[in-house]
């Protein structure tokens, strides 16, 4: 596996590429174009200067997070064959600059969704949190009123001011898509741009919804094991594969995270790792990365992935915010050090005792 930190580019992120640089075991990054609206076709002068740009600082670009689906793909309306032209344009690029991973989701209209971007913990620091008595009573289409008081001066991502100033109009246009028809739009979506795919080995990596079940009354299909599957075998190439997130998959404890990384052996293209602190089924924070800290068994979710030898950029997931850091909730620089930290210390743990015949594969 190869470690990795999410940045969101120079005059977008608080942390540098020379902060990242010093964290002892982070090799890459995973970046995007953050300027770009979903549905653009990316510049190939755009996408060489990130490159280099990271390149410069002594990493590597391990991968794109996120090149966004516009709406009308994931609804299914006669414009999407220009949207997917666009993508294939982008990911034709990509692929010529040397980029052979790409992370999407295909959650209509939020990306996640949270109830409060700084919760206090115990310990002092603040996290992203979900309770669902919260979320029920919000009006979705004041979802972003209410959290973008505590974004701390930043755009956070699935979050773009541009895309929620018409989101009345977007829950409109999703009336009748349900969760069959969202699944039938996703295969239409991933057979066309599998040629481009295969022809320049981009491996397509879809992120689990977050939380695992349908909000506000939208369809949600990237929840578990069974439709994941059913994605896998719908469109059978290996570069239609997923982001297993365990904080998403997470949010529904039915959800076995170990299990379900087994079962997508080869198909697991890019990892995020990280923890969460269930106060009951409802009501959920996204603690420190240790296993002691919240509610998984982090050695089992590193076993898991290290026994389906998994090769490709994973990276800490949303951090705390601690030590007075003022940064993109979840996206500060400590906490998600200490988490790569960590998840170094877990891999090198397991890949020694498998070496001495501690830990059979
Ligand atoms: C990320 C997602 O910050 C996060 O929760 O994991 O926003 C993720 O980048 C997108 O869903 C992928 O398209
Ligand atoms: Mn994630």
């Amino acid at each position: 596996m190869q470690m990795t930190l999410r940045w969101y580019g120079t005059g977008y992120d608080t942390v540098t590429l020379k902060q990242i640089r010093q964290i002892p075991g982070v090799t890459g990054v995973i970046s995007t174009l953050y300027g770009t609206q979903p549905g653009e076709v990316w510049e190939t002068s755009d996408i060489l200067a990130l490159k280099k740009e990271i390149e410069d600082a002594g990493l590597k670009l391990a991968g794109i997070e996120s090149v966004n689906i516009h709406d009308a793909i994931k609804i299914g309306t006669p414009d999407r064959e220009q949207y997917i032209d666009n993508y294939i344009t982008t990911l034709e690029r990509l692929g010529q600059a040397d980029v052979h991973m790409v992370c999407y989701n295909f959650m209509p209209v939020f990306d996640w969704t949270r109830s409060e971007l700084a919760r206090k913990r115990p310990d002092g620091s603040t996290v992203l949190a979900y309770n669902q008595a919260a979320i029920d009573a919000i009006v979705p289409e004041k979802m972003f009123e209410t959290i973008s008081g505590e974004m701390n001066g930043t755009v956070m991502p699935g979050w773009e001011p541009e895309r929620m100033a018409h989101v009345k109009e977007l829950f409109e246009a999703y009336s009748d898509v349900d969760d069959e028809k969202l699944f039938a739009n996703l295969k239409y979506f991933l057979e066309r741009i599998m040629p481009v795919c295969d022809k320049y080995d981009i491996n397509m990596a879809i992120h689990p919804d977050d939380p695992a079940w349908s909000v506000f009354g939208l369809p949600r299909i990237i929840i578990n094991k069974a439709n994941i599957l059913r994605m896998m075998q719908m469109v059978d190439n290996p570069h239609n594969g997923v982001t297993f997130c365990s904080g998403s998959y997470g949010t529904n404890l039915e959800n076995d995270l170990p299990d379900m990384i087994r079962s997508l052996k080869g198909r697991i293209h890019f990892a995020h790792v990280r923890n969460l602190k269930f106060n009951s089924q409802q009501d959920f924070e996204e603690a420190a990365h240790l296993s002691s800290d919240g509610s998984f068994d982090m050695y089992e979710i590193m076993l898991a992935l290290y026994d389906i030898g998994f090769d490709g950029p994973i990276r800490p997931d949303h951090g705390r915010m601690i030590w007075d850091e003022v940064a993109m909730p979840g996206y500060g620089l400590y906490d998600r050090a200490l988490g790569a930290t960590y998840l170094n210390g877990l891999w090198e743990a397991i890949e020694k005792s498998h070496e001495r015949g501690v830990t059979p594969r």
